[in-house]
């Protein structure tokens, strides 16, 4: 009975399965077709394209991972050595392709230096994404839901619905997109979906306490040094639920760390008891700061986040923002707790 009811999980809908025939139909044996995902690839963004590449790979079709910014050292293990091309960069990676599939966006602007080139192509521009459109979606064929919990969970239906093997390199790259995205099986996106996946992953030889110490527990010093400093700046507004962190400008050089590495701070402002909206702001020293905004409950910070011309989901976004830090800061909280007085209004 169980196992019935976690098969019935596993499959995907009809609609999804439709998608998925009428975007695999546009592609053909012997193909060079790019993959490419927002700037800052995260474990879902690399996740979904090492796994993708792999199982076009079966059918004839090569690929080349295109991204607008460097893949990240913490995910290097999910490229393996095999069929994983990352050796195209930039625009001139997407010279001489048959088709291209964005994943985990649709929105050609966080395509970042390559949205032009994106913009120019003429061959055709497919996405596979969980987000809500953004402004300038990408267009052509998608395949789309909200409902995923993750690009990966899309790319797993992908494999399931065309009869691929889901080789153990799949599985770990695919585990890697739902792990991250659901924060270790944590936020609200954790269906039973997400569990009944996992569960095929795991089975198709995922080492989960190999993933946790690849994903989780490769923190450098230096990260923590700055996660010290970073929650020296944290100030709280129990009354409105709002809990906010900032970093300097100069944070990366003087802890040396990564980009990436700064990844995860906002979490520690939104796990304080009570925090319906966290804030992290990100000095980016060159006149910009870069605002992360979390939620917990019935707080939709895409709203907040649109204002600023950023996007993501109702308790993931982030924009970018123009100023000073104290200025953004300013700005930013002022409308925050204008937002949280009425957030329960906006659901
Ligand atoms: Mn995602």
């Amino acid at each position: 009975m169980t196992a019935l009811v976690v098969d019935g999980l596993v499959s995907a809908s009809a609609d999804r399965q439709a998608a998925i025939r009428a975007w695999f139909a546009s592609l053909r044996p012997g193909m060079t077709v790019a993959l490419s995902t927002h700037i800052n690839a995260d474990g879902d963004g690399c996740g979904s394209e090492s796994a993708l590449a792999r199982l076009l790979a079966q059918c004839g079709i090569r690929c080349r991972i295109v991204n607008p910014t460097p893949w990240p050292t913490m995910f290097a293990f999910l490229l393996g050595n095999d069929v994983v091309d990352l050796s195209a960069k930039g625009a001139a990676g997407l010279a001489g392709i048959d088709a291209l599939v964005v994943l985990d966006i649709n929105d050609r602007r966080r395509l970042g230096q390559l949205a032009e080139a994106v913009r120019a192509l003429e061959v055709p521009v497919s996405v596979i994404d969980h987000h809500l459109p953004g402004d300038e979606p990408v267009g052509g064929l998608t395949i789309a839901s909200t409902r995923a919990c993750a690009t990966g969970e899309l790319v797993y239906d992908i494999a399931v619905t065309l009869g691929l093997e889901i080789t153990p390199a799949i599985a770990q790259s695919l585990y890697a997109a739902i792990l991250t995205d659901t924060g270790s099986f944590r936020f609200s996106n954790t269906s039973p979906r997400a569990h009944a996946i996992a569960a095929a992953l795991l089975a198709a030889g995922v080492n989960p306490e190999e993933m946790y110490r690849r994903i989780y527990a490769q923190v450098s010093v230096g990260r923590l040094r700055l996660l010290r400093e970073a929650l020296g700046s944290l100030q709280t507004e129990p009354e409105l639920g709002l809990s906010h962190i900032s970093v300097a400008a100069d944070v990366m050089d003087r802890f040396d760390v990564t980009s990436e590495e700064l990844d995860g701070i906002v979490e520690h402002p939104r796990s304080i008891a009570g925090t319906r909206l966290a804030v992290f702001f990100r000095d980016l020293g060159y006149g910009k700061v870069k605002v992360s905004f979390r939620s917990t409950g019935d707080v939709n910070v895409q709203q907040l986040a649109s204002r600023y011309g950023g996007g993501g989901h109702a308790k993931a976004s982030g924009a970018m923002l123009t100023g000073g830090l104290e200025e953004v800061q300013a700005q930013v909280l002022a409308d925050a707790r204008e937002f949280l007085r009425g957030a329960a209004v906006l659901g």
